[in-house]
């Protein structure tokens, strides 16, 4: 019984119409990410912040599920052992295509998070700084989301799967972001066989054992298969 941990990145959504981050023209072209992705430029300027994500939240909520998706949810019903899928991504995408086992390491764009109490909830598709916290009533509202500077979430689970893992999968992701970029080692030093499917070598390509490269809607159906 073989024990499959996945990592995903954006660009396993790219086909799904979400833009990546480091591409050409992905978000961090538009964005400055230390205004919208750390605790200080959401401390700055919560206003900007929140329309970047109500914006993506939007784009989200009406993204469909692609071809590498539904790949990865077969393959969680039909393999013998257990498939763990860790997404640095903040869509529903993977739970949209049928998979359950799944941990958000980045949170989640439908969850909502009080800076000041740390109660969760889900996020109405257009959040505030203003808006109370149903808890403890603070004006403070952040998307539940894990920015630069901040610890990602289950990170114990994490490494207890990478611990076991006997394949390791890493699918559209730079692998220019920790501590997700060096999960390769950790299985690999566990004795995983290390496999990256992604359109071009990322970051860590020489890292893994196995690559295959091509858009996630190709690649992915024909590794599963
Ligand atoms: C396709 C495709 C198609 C395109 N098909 N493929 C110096 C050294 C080492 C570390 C650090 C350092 N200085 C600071 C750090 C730490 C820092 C970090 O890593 N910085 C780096 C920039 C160096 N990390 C952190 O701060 C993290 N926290 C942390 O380390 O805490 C300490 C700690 C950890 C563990 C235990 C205890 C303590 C937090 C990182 C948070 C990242 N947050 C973001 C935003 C999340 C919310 C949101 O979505 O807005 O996460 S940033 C952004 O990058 C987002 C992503 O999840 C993450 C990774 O991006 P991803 O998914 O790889 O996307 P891209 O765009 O980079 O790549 C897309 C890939 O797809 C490309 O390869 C394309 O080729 C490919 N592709 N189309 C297949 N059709």
């Amino acid at each position: 019984m073989t024990n499959i941990v996945i990592l995903t990145g954006a660009g396993i959504s790219a086909e799904s119409g979400l833009g990546t981050f480091r591409d050409a023209h992905g978000l961090w072209a538009q964005h400055r990410i230390e205004d919208v992705a750390t605790p200080e430029g959401f401390a700055r300027n919560p206003q900007l912040v929140h329309d970047f994500y109500n914006a993506r939240r939007d784009q989200a909520a009406k993204a469909q599920p692609n071809a590498a998706h539904y790949a990865l949810a077969q393959l969680e019903k039909d393999h013998a052992g257990p498939v763990l899928i860790v997404t640095q991504n903040v869509d529903s995408l993977h739970e949209k295509a049928g998979s359950q086992n799944v941990i958000h390491m980045h949170g989640a764009l439908d969850r909502a998070l009080c800076a000041a109490c740390d109660h969760r909830w889900v996020a109405p598709l257009v959040m505030s700084p203003n808006d109370p916290c149903p808890r403890c009533a603070s004006p403070a509202t952040r998307p539940d989301v894990v920015w630069f500077g901040e610890i990602p979430y289950q990170m114990e689970q994490i490494a207890e799967a990478l611990s076991t893992a006997d394949i390791f999968v890493s699918i559209g992701t730079s692998g220019e972001v920790y501590p997700a970029a060096n999960f390769v080692a950790e299985a690999d030093h566990f004795g995983a066989h290390t496999v990256e499917l992604n359109l071009e070598p990322s970051a860590g390509a020489s890292r893994f054992a196995e690559c295959r490269f091509g858009p996630a809607s190709d690649v992915v159906p024909a590794w599963v298969a």
